[in-house]
């Protein structure tokens, strides 16, 4: 994430990866108080071992795309919902990507980074059936909490 202000919504991609039992770290990666962070985060990420990658930033929200500017990796953006444009500037700065440097990007906000890391889920799952059934299963208890009808 950009600034330790993003956790507020970033935690629940954490959340997320928790629940799964998904290795990971948590880091605080300007792209622009601490670009040579970035830099070289992103372009050692494979090489560590990393996977994917959930970038979170708010307002000039240029973390995702130079993150996948750096590496292969898949980059997941999440734009942080800022206070001045209530997020629709970290979404328009993320998800406008270039051809040829993708970046997925999810909502704005704690959905978004519920969604990533599900996401993120989704894609190492592919090649490992322990966690595909854990997500199914994620999945299956999500759909199991919802009621027939609404407690009035
Ligand atoms: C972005 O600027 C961060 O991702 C954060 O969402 C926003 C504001 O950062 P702070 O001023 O709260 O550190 O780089």
């Amino acid at each position: 994430m950009g600034s330790q202000s993003d956790w507020e919504t970033m935690r629940h991609a954490v959340s997320v990866l928790e629940a799964l039992d998904i290795a990971h770290e948590v880091r605080i990666v300007s792209a622009h108080r601490t670009p040579d962070r970035l830099a070289e985060y992103a372009r050692t990420a494979a090489a560590r071992g990393l996977s994917v990658i959930i970038a979170g930033a708010g307002g000039a929200a240029h973390l995702p795309g130079m993150c996948a500017a750096w590496t292969i990796l898949p980059v997941l953006g999440v734009p942080v919902e800022s206070h001045a444009l209530k997020g629709m500037d970290s979404l328009l700065s993320i998800v406008q990507m270039p051809g040829g440097v993708p970046v997925g990007t999810l909502a704005i906000g704690k959905a978004g980074a519920t969604n990533a890391g599900l996401m993120a889920a989704s894609i190492l799952a592919l090649n490992d059936p322990a966690l595909s059934e854990r997500l199914s299963a994620w999945r299956q208890a999500q759909t199991d909490a919802v009621a027939d009808s609404p407690s009035r």
